[in-house]
């Protein structure tokens, strides 16, 4: 029997190597973050709701989220670890959040202790947490619905965001394990990062540890060395994406409408035919 995508992230979460995970959208930016080698794809809200034109603020609906999730799912192999914002509401939409991504054969899901509606973690104002308690709570209602027992569920404290500190990250790191957390992701959006380097010198390790250094930077000897299981990379895909389109387009109206000069700097049909499966496509018809 071949592994599961839910037993092959845990497997990654427990053996002894950073993790690379890197935040996707749609299928194909999924495809790519295998396709170039990591190990699994982090399901962005930051990354979808931007690619829906829309605010990181909790508008698109659970249904939303999970169909992009299952389409990433889809175009790859490797396991996706969806970013599930508050859970889209209270611990009852937890528990109808996790059966739904559970059955669609999502890896892993990320809840976070802000309030919901959530607003993304750069924005500087009106981040609101709710209590240890209360996530707590999420946490342990979200173990007990999940059915295959490999399903990862990883806890998120956002209290460095909401500029609470070390030690309130710690505290409340330390419930959500206690709650039956699989990891504990901890963000921070501090420029260096010292209060992550302080939250690991004092973290006993008994969980592993999620990282998202978007705005301080951490190399992988770093990471090794403080003890970090998982970097992610959330938001380089649609960074690269926005700003590639955005030339692009400009490029076209200065040329006067004529493409040659851009055309070797844009993947070719080609490319994308095999991006697509187009390739495997016509194999399987021969
Ligand atoms: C996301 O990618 O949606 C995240 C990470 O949750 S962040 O945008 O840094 O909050
Ligand atoms: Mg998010």
């Amino acid at each position: 029997v071949p592994e599961s995508k839910p037993a092959a992230l845990r497997r990654l979460l427990e053996g002894d190597r950073v993790v690379r995970v890197i935040g996707a959208h749609n299928g194909l930016s999924a495809r790519l973050v295998e396709w170039c080698g990591f190990e699994a794809v982090w399901a962005s809200g930051f990354e979808l709701s931007t690619s829906c034109a829309l605010p990181d603020a909790s508008i698109l609906t659970m249904s939303e989220a999970l169909d992009a999730a299952r389409t990433m799912n889809e175009a790859v192999s490797i396991p996706i670890i969806a970013d599930c914002d508050t859970g889209f509401g209270d611990t009852a939409n937890v528990v109808h959040m996790v059966r739904r991504y559970e059955s669609a054969g999502i890896a892993g899901v990320c809840i976070e202790d802000k309030r919901f509606p959530k607003l993304n973690s750069f924005v500087e104002v009106g981040q609101e947490l709710i209590s240890v308690d209360a996530f707590a709570d999420k946490i342990r209602a979200a173990k007990r619905a999940q059915r295959d027992p490999d399903f990862v569920v990883i806890g998120r404290t956002e209290a460095l965001i909401a500029g609470l500190g070390v030690e309130e990250a710690l505290e409340r790191a330390a419930a959500y394990a206690d709650a039956g957390a699989d990891a504990i992701l901890v963000h921070s959006r501090a420029s260096t990062p010292q209060q992550i380097w302080a939250f690991m010198a004092r973290w006993s390790l008994r969980l592993p540890v999620v990282i998202v250094p978007t705005t301080y930077r951490a190399s992988l000897a770093e990471l090794e060395r403080h003890g970090v299981r998982v970097v992610i990379h959330a938001n380089l895909g649609i960074r690269a994406a926005a700003k590639a389109m955005r030339e692009t387009f400009m490029e076209l109206q200065a040329a006067g409408w004529v493409t040659p000069g851009i055309e070797d700097r844009i993947a070719s049909l080609d490319e994308l035919l095999e991006l697509q499966g187009m390739r495997d496509l016509i194999a399987s018809r021969q």
